[in-house]
């Protein structure tokens, strides 16, 4: 297997603070083990933990006033399979890669070689009938699987006919299905005539999915459509994916709920009802502000992470949730935000882990809130950190990658390679 970041540079990087790590790992060790909790079965399940890069994610990001591009930035869908592989490498908690159609558009026998060149796979392919692609017949710009017009709703199921295609060649197992469509004024559009039209157009996507994969719908409050949107609450999602049949999950994705909503609530209600299929991390303050994962509101993550836990100690139906990031990186270096963000979401999942359920289910049977909060507390303030650093050298990662990163020199060496491009896609679903 290649790598694209010289395994030297890893070494030192790690030779320099492997001693400072063994210490700081028998002593959390000792803690843990104060409390009946054997640190060796928490770093099996960090290593074996992993989420999805979006290919989208590499570029820099925007918002609708600007976008200010970074030096060497991917040209194509090669050149982020690179970057996604530098991010795999250093942190090795990033095994996959999850593609968009039509920006990631290449011949699909390429990506899958040029993924598998660095041990990397695909993760679930995602549609775009949220922009109109160059030369397609009908526009998007008044909807799309719920457009009025039939030509255009046909359209938008032959471009998710095509993704399922695609991703079959290269290995994905998964659709995911986000669409922009809404209104931006009272009265624009008939709410149940529109969603009719949806659940009708979406009913024939799904009746060509391959039998061994799975079909994330996305639901998101607001934005493009300002007034009304389509699938706009994971309420509506959960009665798409009943509509549709057992293959068809409920995708959630942090930053796409009003503020405030108790999203980790949400999360329990669809792995309840077994249509939880999976995740987009990020954060957010104010409203789909697609911030890095845990930058803002680190507490939620973790008890997001304590229901999934929840879940997968006790055997959930249907539960095996997909993680990927989704965040858009406007002022830093995208590796450096999407390496930090992976560590992050599993920072998270480490933490949960080291709750005390059976001291939690007490409190709770006893009412006795204050230490049931504080028991969720006495998890979230352990600090995980040698153990993901531990999991990241065992696994041939670097303890500390973004130092390891920036000795590498890797963004000089793509900024000399790579000349500027004005108008890559780097856009955020
Ligand atoms: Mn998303």
């Amino acid at each position: 297997m290649e790598t694209v970041i010289a395994g030297d540079v890893v070494e030192q990087s790690n030779a320099a603070r492997r001693k400072a790590l063994d210490a700081d790992y028998a002593v959390l060790g000792e803690q843990l083990d104060r409390r009946g909790i054997s640190i060796d079965a928490i770093l099996k399940k960090v290593e074996a933990f992993g989420v999805a890069i979006p290919s989208w994610g590499v570029g820099t990001g925007g918002t609708r006033f600007a976008r200010f591009p970074g030096p060497g930035e991917p040209r194509d869908v090669f050149d982020k399979i690179e970057d996604c592989a530098v991010i795999s490498q250093l942190t090795r908690a990033t095994p996959t890669v999850s593609l968009h159609i039509p920006w990631d558009k290449a011949d699909p026998n390429r990506l899958k070689q040029a993924a598998s060149r660095f041990g990397l796979g695909f993760d679930a392919m995602n549609s775009n009938t949220f922009s109109d692609a160059e030369g397609q017949k009908h526009s998007y710009k008044f909807g799309s699987l719920s457009h009025a017009d039939a030509g255009a709703r046909r359209q938008a199921v032959e471009h998710n006919l095509e993704c399922i295609e695609i991703g079959r060649t290269i290995g994905s197992k998964a659709l995911t299905v986000w669409i922009g469509d809404g209104s931006n004024f009272p009265g624009q559009v008939n709410f149940a005539r529109a969603f009719e039209r949806y659940l009708d157009a979406m009913k024939a996507i799904y009746a060509e999915l391959p039998q061994d994969w799975r079909l994330f719908t996305e639901h998101k409050m607001y934005e493009p459509a300002f007034y009304s949107t389509v699938v706009q609450d994971w309420g509506t999602n959960y009665i798409i994916a009943r509509e549709l049949g057992d293959k068809a999950y409920c995708l959630v994705d942090l930053g796409h709920h009003a503020p405030n909503v108790n999203i980790e609530m949400i999360v329990s209600r669809l792995i309840q009802f077994g249509k939880l299929g999976g995740f987009h991390f990020n954060d957010s303050k104010y409203g789909d502000d697609d911030l890095d994962a845990g930058s803002i509101d680190p507490y939620r993550l973790f008890l997001v992470f304590n229901e999934l836990v929840d879940a997968e100690l006790n055997g959930a139906r249907d539960f095996q949730p997909a993680h990927m990031l989704d965040q858009s990186h406007n002022v830093t270096d995208p590796i450096e935000s999407l390496m930090l963000s992976a560590i992050e979401v599993q920072r998270a999942y480490a933490a949960a882990l080291l709750v005390d359920r059976k001291a939690l289910e007490g409190f709770q049977e006893t009412n006795d809130a204050l230490m049931a909060t504080q028991t969720l507390k006495a998890a979230y303030r352990t600090d995980v950190e040698p153990i993901l650093a531990m999991a990241r050298l065992n696994r041939g990662g670097a303890i500390d990658p973004i130092t390891a990163y920036r000795a590498s020199g890797y963004r000089a060496k793509v900024a000399a390679e790579r000349p500027a491009v004005s108008a890559a896609g780097g856009g955020i679903v």
